[in-house]
């Protein structure tokens, strides 16, 4: 749409969904709802002043200390000398070849974590990702921050992908709607959180979904630390982090005590309830997990907790599982566990009943829509095999050479001496981040691109300023929605940034892999390539698509793709046909008992699922860190970014962080005060939200603020990385265990 004068106004897709762009030259100006989505994020509401903000990494710089001798010293502390682009691609690609001839490929960190930005050419990992492999490959990660633990447990308990699980064979909320009587959602289904998804979900539909639940009268129970998790009018049962196992066993035990559980169930399509049963019952411990033995260790009440149990094993019930429960240490036991109640209520296989994970952590789940893939821009062949559980970094970077257990293998870290990152911020993402500064002193090299001054950006030694998505033309599609997107360049590239891609082939040009990058295209042409491509195998499965052309005049389309299986009820299958449909399990079965899991000998995650106290948690306060920190996503915001411009509205850093008023009380400290959030791996400042929407004890403070400049020994924003433990879930999961970590606070600024 055009007015006549340089305006115009186009729609372009993101993680958060499509949104319209209006531009004025080469400015955006201002960001409008897309009009087919019933519930738009504001998140873009920021967007303009983020992509022209003076935090925008203007030309290629690289550290003066590392320009000067390689000197690693000064990471993060020292100025940058910004470079004309031949020459910093220069000496970047003689760095990266002097790595590589000198300690091999298994020296190149290139897991590269992170969301980066929707669009499927331009997607930041894979173009690293496909570099790396081009000039003989990289040491890469497995899992992802989200949900790393689940991806390792859940394949032993059900024998499948945990993944394509979640997206491809859950119950939708169709089905949920339909049939569900009892939904028990651990650590609830926050809207929020379901406003963004990978490659974006066009129509943003939870919260609607919720208000149909809500009038045909399900029956909605929040449990977890904070009301605010899922959406109003739920009943909430507050409960402390990290103890949802000992609140699980406890209605287990009320199922089997009083002849509710589903002997059938079990002995048909489960195995090993015979070896978990006297767990249960206290017969190898001596201890029964009653709700008398949970009330004190989650802080509900044992009638509750009795009355919940009958009132799921009554109805036909869902239990959800936030994927949050598992970023936690021995977050694979709540994930376990809520697999054996499940299949205790014997409700797995009937639509509506069972058991679901991560509904409301992604948009993506519960929409019941698997569309098509490809665009996919190939990564190309690693030869490298050695790979790291993905949070492992800090651990990977201090004990180079040191064996660590993972899921039943035992293996050294490998020795990194060049680290190059593209779409991610490990210094939003990793835990307990002053430790991380002390293991990022290793490598003799950190290369990162990136579109702004992010912490992770100054504390590199070359940073090559990154486009976004707005200053490069792209498609944009997600399995997981109906619609299909052109990416138009909305604006010419900000500064002098590159695409990724561009900065990729001419690193791989200088190292003479220039042809196995590009294979001779540029990305105006592997673009039209791959959208060919597309629209082929979109012609096999009868959907028409139109040619490049087509879609960039029409911007956008809606795909007539409908889910085949509106109702699909997960493990229906294998109910309706334990034998010829048997799960992907040593057994079969769902495993209560994993032989597996057992021969492994981890005490930190034994054969099934048990109550293991994390180290720390409000059951082991102490009386300098009294207080259970969890940091939730923010609602505003995707992760860290756009924060540059976030951060300039008046009040809104430091960062908010939710308080009781009993324990704000305790303190003097009242709402919009400054307080001092601490412990002993770090302090950062935050902005007081007294409420009586969280549990006393617990206090919420969301990730996403940049990290101050390091020197300073308190935090100026509010990044709750500063206070994380950075310690794995288990041997098993080797997860990310962000939600377990105790703190203090208090008022004032020191
Ligand atoms: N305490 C705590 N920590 C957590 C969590 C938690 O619950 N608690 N959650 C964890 C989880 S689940 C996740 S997924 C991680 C998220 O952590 P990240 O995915 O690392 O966070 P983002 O801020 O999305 O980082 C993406 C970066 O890519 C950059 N970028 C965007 N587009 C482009 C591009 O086209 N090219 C390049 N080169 N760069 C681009 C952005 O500017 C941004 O800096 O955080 C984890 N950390
Ligand atoms: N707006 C927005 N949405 C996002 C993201 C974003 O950055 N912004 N990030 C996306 C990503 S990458 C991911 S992985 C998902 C994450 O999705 P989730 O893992 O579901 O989200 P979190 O926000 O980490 O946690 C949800 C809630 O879990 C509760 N909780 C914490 N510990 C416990 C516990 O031990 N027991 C119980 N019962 N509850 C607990 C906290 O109160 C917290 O608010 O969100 C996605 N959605
Ligand atoms: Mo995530």
């Amino acid at each position: 749409m055009t007015d006549g004068t340089t305006r115009q106004t186009r729609v372009t897709t993101s993680h958060w969904g499509a949104f319209e762009v209006e531009t004025d030259g080469d400015r955006i100006v201002a960001t409008r709802p897309f009009a087919e989505d019933p519930n738009p994020p504001r998140i873009p509401d920021i967007l303009p002043a983020a992509v022209h903000h003076a935090s925008r990494v203007a030309r290629p710089s690289i550290r003066a200390g590392w320009l000067k001798d390689r000197s690693r010293q000064g990471r993060g502390h020292e100025d940058f000398v910004e470079l004309p682009w031949d020459e910093a691609l220069d000496i970047a690609a003689q760095e990266i070849a002097r790595i590589r001839d000198t300690h091999g490929n298994e020296a190149i960190f290139g897991g590269s974590y992170g969301w980066s930005s929707a669009g499927r050419f331009h997607h930041a990992q894979s173009q690293v990702h496909r570099f790396l492999n081009s000039i003989g490959g990289y040491v890469a990660s497995f899992g992802s921050y989200s949900t790393g633990c689940a991806q390792s447990i859940m394949p032993h308990v059900f024998g499948v992908n945990f993944l394509k699980m979640l997206y491809e064979h859950q119950d939708g909320w169709q089905a949920i709607h339909d049939y569900t009587e009892t939904l028990v959602m651990f650590g609830g289904i926050n809207p929020k959180n379901a406003q963004v998804s990978m490659g974006g979900i066009t129509r943003h539909e939870t919260a609607s979904w919720f208000d149909r639940f809500a009038a045909k009268g399900m029956t909605r129970v929040n449990i977890g630390p904070q009301r605010g998790d899922a959406p109003e009018g739920c009943d909430w049962i507050p409960v402390r982090p990290g103890s949802d196992t000992a609140f699980m066993l406890a209605l287990a035990h009320v199922l089997e005590s009083e002849g509710l559980a589903d002997q059938d169930f079990l002995g048909r399509y489960c195995t090993g309830y015979a070896r978990f049963r006297p767990y249960l019952m206290g017969e190898t411990d001596g201890q029964p997990k009653t709700p008398e033995w949970a009330a004190p260790l989650c802080g509900a009440d044992p009638q509750v907790i009795r009355d919940l149990a009958r009132r799921m094993a009554r109805t036909r019930t869902l239990i959800t599982v936030a994927w949050s429960l598992q970023r936690a240490e021995h977050g694979e036991q709540p994930y376990w566990m809520s697999a054996v109640l499940a299949a205790m209520l014997g409700q797995i296989g009937l639509p509506g009943g069972g058991v679901g994970y991560g509904y409301g952590a992604i948009g993506g789940v519960g929409k019941s829509l698997i569309g098509m893939r490809g665009m996919t821009f190939s990564q190309l062949e690693n030869p490298v095999k050695t790979v790291i559980p993905v949070a492992r970094i800090g651990d990977m970077l201090r004990n180079a050479g040191q064996l660590y257990d993972f899921n039943g293998r035992r293996q050294p870290y490998p020795d990194i001496r060049l680290v190059y990152w593209a779409g991610g911020n490990p210094y939003h993402h990793h835990q307990d981040l002053n430790a991380l500064h002390e293991a990022w002193k290793t490598p003799e090299t950190v290369i990162v691109n990136e579109p702004w001054w992010t912490a992770t950006a100054k504390r590199a030694d070359i940073v090559f300023p990154a486009t976004t998505p707005y200053e490069r033309e792209d498609i944009g599609r997600s399995n997981m929605d109906d619609y299909l997107f052109h990416m138009p360049q909305l604006i010419p590239p900000v500064g002098e940034a590159r695409d990724d891609y561009d900065i990729f082939a001419g690193l791989a040009a200088r190292i003479g892999a220039g042809d196995a990058f590009t294979e001779g295209r540029t990305s105006g042409e592997w673009i039209p390539q791959l959208y060919a491509e597309y629209r082929q195998l979109a012609a096999a499965q009868g959907i028409e698509v139109p040619d490049l052309d087509g879609l960039r005049a029409m911007n956008w389309m809606r795909l007539p793709i409908q889910d085949p299986e509106p109702n699909k009820t997960l493990f229906a299958p294998f109910r309706d046909d334990p034998e010829g449909a048997a799960l992907g399990t040593p057994s079969g079965r769902i495993e209560i008992f994993s032989e597996t899991i057992a021969g492994f000998g981890y005490d930190d995650c034994p054969g099934h699922p048990v109550w293991l106290p994390p180290s720390e948690w409000l059951g082991a306060a102490t009386q300098a860190a009294p207080l259970h920190l969890v940091s939730p996503q923010p609602g505003d915001k995707l992760h860290s970014q756009l924060e540059a411009a976030l951060a300039d509205v008046e009040g809104a850093r430091p960062e908010r962080v939710l308080i009781h008023p009993e324990d704000a009380a305790s303190r003097g400290i009242a709402t919009g005060d400054i307080v001092r959030v601490f412990n002993a791996r770090g302090a950062c400042r935050a902005r007081a939200v007294v409420s009586e929407d969280i549990l006393r004890g617990v206090v919420a403070l969301p990730t996403g603020a940049w990290l101050g400049d390091p020197g300073g020994n308190i935090d100026p924003h509010g990044n709750p990385n500063v206070l994380t433990r950075d310690v794995g879930t288990s041997r098993l999961g080797q997860g990310c265990s962000a939600h377990t970590a105790l703190v203090e606070v208090a008022l004032g600024e020191a």
